[in-house]
């Protein structure tokens, strides 16, 4: 590859509104921390650029919904991912935020440039306007009756129903999220980015100059650049954000997409205060961007157009973006809690970080959406990590110690399957390097573990332990060659798996920091004479039970989401108005109870009267009840009900009746009697 002085590599900011997942991992910062270690292992100046996305509309949804300000929210989600992500050894040089200072500053300063040098253009256009809160309404915030499925509650974008794409002007009735008034149409201005005319130079510089990237990523570019391109807002009438900075923007914050790329700029600035503009400006940095396919568009079209636009800026060398993440079948899905969240794994997997990077790596969905199941993460941990590298390492180590107090021996007595063997490891290590240089994530892990296959194989041939008592000479030959296999193991995997590489370097005595790409293949890392440090296990089996614990906790989810789902599609019932509010001593006053029905007959020459004989654990009394539509004499025999005790005693048809019996009544005339969920003593109190 090219070689470049730097590498600025980014990671897509995450929405600071809700935890962070698998398909977070597999798509964006596991291939990005793996790309970067293995730069750094090469010796290359390369910094690492995280933080959260804290603007846009979902934040401000999100803190509508939990009651409190968008700060707060982002202050819990932006601890809560970072926290994760640290856990999970995702090497960030810097992870900060869009709402701090510096990137305010640096995404408002950028803007200014762009407008005093007219390349936006403004617009007026006429957007819904919520007269009772007073502000504009972002797409999200209006609801109404979707036009294409007539779904109740659909979204000024989007019917979460149906899935339509929709726009505001569709939907039926629609009215604000925010006060529930309808909303009207007002003029407001906005600044666009003129895509269009940045068409002509797209095409020079992806679809001629890019031809190397990634399929999925040509393609999309290709496709949007072939719809034609179309000047997109940079501001939105919205108070959570970076404030637009001209005069007269009041209650106008910068597009979210406008400012998060900024972000990887600002982020920079705060790492290196001082030098961060050669990170930025000099041709002699290569900028990578990992992201997932949603952000395509942003990465590839938006944030290059808005350098150019800038022209102080270099652009992005590659854009490998990875496509979707599913888990057991079904899309990952935030909203219906389907997902396995970091924190949670954290928890529920202490210290096997590394079997979840391994998993999520080796099923990575790099030119494909590819679907994550318990059962796949269980057989790659038991059958490929514990059984192939885990065991190899293990049996050479332990060997080691038995039979040369854990001292690495001299090659005494060499055969042609120890040569073969080693010859066959600078392929390996070229096909790492190679894979990795081309984005191909899952492709490397491969390569690297058939080098702890051939480990493996070899001491399964050569079965030194068979040899101990007759031919030691041979023995410490085969020791020698298994435990160099062991040290390149430690380099080869230091990239993907960072906890065990480092774990394997302290059972190998070797330096605690990850080593040089260099050390790879090299004879001289493990002399003769090296002194080794007692076997530990890499990796631990995992039981079916712990397995099947996981896929219960995704089915009792998946039922809560039918049964939510279910609710939602049920026929919507009328219900009548609430009543106007009683005094608590109001309710105090009504003496309710538990009662049996002894006896039950028709009053005669009427429709719709019972005649109850009840046993109320006070006394044993009549009521009248106009149940006789909805159930029979018979049915209502041994029934426990609860009655108003204490209600004035009235003739109905000559009957006094003491007591009335409580029903729930629904509006189109159903009645069905309120009756204890589990039968009690008669008399008890209800209240
Ligand atoms: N926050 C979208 C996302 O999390 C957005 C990425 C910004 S990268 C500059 O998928
Ligand atoms: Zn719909």
């Amino acid at each position: 590859m090219k070689d470049y002085k730097r590498y600025l590599i980014t990671s897509a900011l995450p929405y600071a509104n809700g935890a962070v997942h698998i398909g977070h991992l597999a798509g964006v910062y596991v291939p990005a921390d793996i790309y970067v270690r293995y730069l750094r292992m090469c010796g290359k100046d390369v910094i690492f650029i995280g933080g959260s996305d804290e603007h846009g509309v979902p934040i401000t949804i999100k803190a509508k919904q939990l009651g409190c300000s968008p700060q707060d929210v982002v202050d819990k989600y932006h601890t809560l991912i970072k926290d994760s992500f640290e856990e999970f050894g995702i090497s960030f040089d810097v992870y900060s935020r869009t709402s701090s200072k510096t990137h305010h500053r640096i995404a408002a300063d950028f803007f200014k440039k762009l407008y005093e040098e007219g390349k936006f253009i403004e617009k007026v256009t006429e957007q819904y306007y919520d007269e009772a809160s007073k502000q504009f309404l972002a797409d999200r915030y209006i609801v109404g009756t979707c036009p294409k499925c007539g779904a109740e509650g659909a979204y000024g974008d989007q019917c979460e129903k149906c899935g339509s794409t929709l726009s505001p002007e569709e939907l039926i009735n629609p009215h604000s999220a925010i006060s529930g008034s309808t909303p009207v149409k007002r003029e407001t201005k906005h600044w666009y980015l003129p895509l269009d005319q940045y068409e002509p130079w797209l095409k020079e510089w992806i679809l001629e100059g890019h031809k190397e990237w990634k399929v999925n990523v040509y393609g999309q570019c290709k496709s949007w650049i072939d719809g034609g391109l179309q000047p997109r807002a940079v501001s939105r009438d919205l108070d959570w954000g970076v404030p637009v900075p001209v005069e007269g923007a009041d209650g106008k914050v910068l597009y979210v997409w406008f400012d998060a790329p900024i972000g990887y700029i600002s982020n920079t600035v705060e790492l290196l205060p001082d030098t961060w503009e050669q990170w930025w400006k000099d041709e002699d940095t290569k900028m990578v961007h990992f992201i997932g396919k949603d952000n395509i568009v942003f990465h590839c079209i938006v944030f290059p157009s808005m350098l150019k636009a800038h022209g102080d800026y270099i652009l992005p060398e590659n854009v490998p973006a990875n496509e979707f993440l599913n888990l057991e079948g079904d899309k990952i899905s935030t909203s219906r809690n389907w997902a396995i969240w970091l924190h949670e794994y954290l928890r529920e997997f202490p210290d096997q970080q590394d079997v979840l990077r391994y998993a999520l790596c080796a099923n990575a969905p790099e030119t494909k959406d590819n679907d994550f199941t318990w059962k796949d993460f269980q057989a790659r941990n038991n059958s490929e990590l514990v059984a192939i590298f885990g065991n190899f390492v293990n049996r050479a180590v332990v060997l080691t110690h038995k039979y040369f107090n854990g001292v690495v021996p001299q090659d005494l007595k060499p055969e042609p399957i120890d040569a073969e063997t080693l010859a066959a490891i600078p392929a390996i290590k070229e096909a790492i390097a190679d894979n990795l240089e081309h984005y191909k994530f899952r492709e490397a892990l491969r390569n690297a573990m058939n080098l702890a296959r051939l480990g493996n194989k070899y001491l399964t041939d050569t079965e030194p332990w068979k040899i101990a008592k007759t031919d030691m000479d041979r023995v410490a030959s085969i020791l020698k060659v298994s435990l160099r296999i062991c040290a390149d193991l430690a380099v080869a995997f230091a990239p993907f798996l960072p906890f065990s590489a480092e774990k394997l370097r302290r059972i190998m005595n070797l330096s605690s920091e990850a080593l040089p790409w260099e050390a790879f293949c090299d004879e001289n890392l493990l002399p003769s004479g090296h002194q080794l440090n007692p076997a530990e296990l890499l990796f631990a089996k995992i039981e079916d039970s712990v397995i099947d614990a996981q896929i219960a906790k995704l089915e009792a989810i998946r039922q809560a989401n039918e049964a939510k789902k279910a609710a939602e599609e049920a026929p919507q019932q009328k219900v009548a108005p609430q009543k106007e509010s009683c005094s608590f001593d109001d309710f105090l006053k009504m003496d309710i109870r538990t009662a049996t029905v002894l006896e039950a007959e028709r009053v005669p020459k009427t429709d719709k009267l019972l005649k109850l004989t009840i046993d109320t654990g006070i006394d044993t009394r009549t009521i009248v009840s106009g149940i006789a539509e909805y159930y029979k004499p018979e049915e209502m025999i041994g029934k426990q009900i609860c009655i108003l005790a204490n209600l004035e005693p009235r003739k109905i048809k000559g009957i006094e009746s003491k007591g009335m019996i409580l029903m729930a009544k629904e509006e189109n005339g159903k009645m069905r009697i309120v009756t204890p969920e589990e039968k009690l003593g008669n008399g008890a109190q209800v209240g």
